[in-house]
């Protein structure tokens, strides 16, 4: 244990990968890296990109992680796919070698399955171990639709929201929410058709609300640098930065409610006043409503 956190510690990728992998697989050994390198954080800023298949997130996410490091950032770039950890990986991956990226960038991807609130706990972790390696600024690159997009953007700095033109996005964004959870809303493929009705749409959308509605276009590099821009004055931002304890708050209740809940089912399953309570429903003497209530009150005292 204390060779792989000095090896993280180091920055030394292997370490890191390994680490990585045990925090997204093993919760009981994950406490303990945490805990070793937790005083080693508060570096790390975490920008999260998100949006429908195929809008660009990889490319978008690989030009702007070749504009951060040029100016300066250590950056890393994470894909978050729940449902298949080793393609993701691997296609995020090559997406972002294909853009000749400096070998100083960090890829990975991670899986995060499990309880509720896994997917936002791991990934507060992985960063964590980032962090202490010397990475300060993590693109995280979520796959996939709706309740893990909105999980995501609770655990991270800002979110990006990003567009593509080919398809219906306006709509599927608004059915799965993705018009509130974003800070900046991005039109990526503005070199192809229907960008510019796009981006009155979105613009209408997000209305007046002071977040940043921009176009540019991944594969021709066109706006990537204003986009670095924009996201580097919010990164800087206080609002942005008093984020990071609104996400602890969060963090830290769903880790308490996780405890609670593992402790209090075995409780509740071996007690026999639960078991008499089913007795009393099935026979009516209590409806399940109030059943519940009175033996929850019971329990938390
Ligand atoms: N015309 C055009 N094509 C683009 C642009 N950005 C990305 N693409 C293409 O769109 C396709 C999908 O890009 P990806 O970066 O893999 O998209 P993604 O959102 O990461 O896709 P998933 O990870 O599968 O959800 C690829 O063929 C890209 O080359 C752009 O600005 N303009
Ligand atoms: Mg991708």
């Amino acid at each position: 244990m204390s060779g792989l956190v000095d090896g993280i510690l180091k920055g030394e990728k292997r370490s890191i990968s390994r680490a990585i992998s045990i925090v997204d697989n093993n919760e009981s050994e994950s406490v303990k890296i945490i805990h070793k390198i937790y005083k080693k954080t508060g570096n790390a800023k975490t920008i999260g990109f998100t949006g429908s298949t195929g809008s660009g997130k990889s490319t978008l996410i690989g030009r702007l992680a070749a504009e951060f490091h040029s100016l300066g950032y250590k950056v890393a770039v994470l894909a978050v796919d729940p449902s298949s950890p080793l393609t993701g990986g691997a296609l995020l991956g090559d997406r972002v070698r294909m853009m000749s990226i400096s070998d100083e960038i960090y890829v990975r991807s991670m899986a995060s399955r499990g309880a509720e609130g896994g997917i936002s706990r791991s990934l507060r972790n992985v960063v964590r171990i980032l962090d202490a390696a010397g990475y300060n600024l993590i693109l995280v690159e979520s796959v996939g639709a709706g309740q893990l997009e909105i999980e995501i953007s609770k655990a991270v700095n800002i979110t990006v929201v990003i567009f593509n033109p080919q398809t219906g996005d306006s709509i599927q964004a608004i059915k799965a929410g993705l018009t509130e959870i974003g800070d900046v809303y991005v039109i990526n493929k503005s070199d192809l058709e229907g960008a510019t009705i796009l981006y009155n749409i979105i613009s209408d959308l997000i209305g007046n609300n002071k977040k940043l509605v921009v176009k540019c276009s991944a594969k021709m590099q066109k706006g990537i640098k204003e986009l670095t821009k924009s996201l580097v004055k919010l990164l800087n931002d206080e609002k942005y930065q008093s984020r990071e304890k609104s996400i602890l708050e969060n963090e830290l209740r769903d880790m308490i409610l996780n405890v609670i809940k593992e402790k209090s089912i075995e409780k509740i399953m071996n007690s026999q006043e639960y078991n008499k309570l089913v007795n009393k429903i099935l026979k009516k003497e209590v409806d399940p409503y109030n059943a519940a209530l009175n033996f929850a009150n019971k329990i938390i005292v």
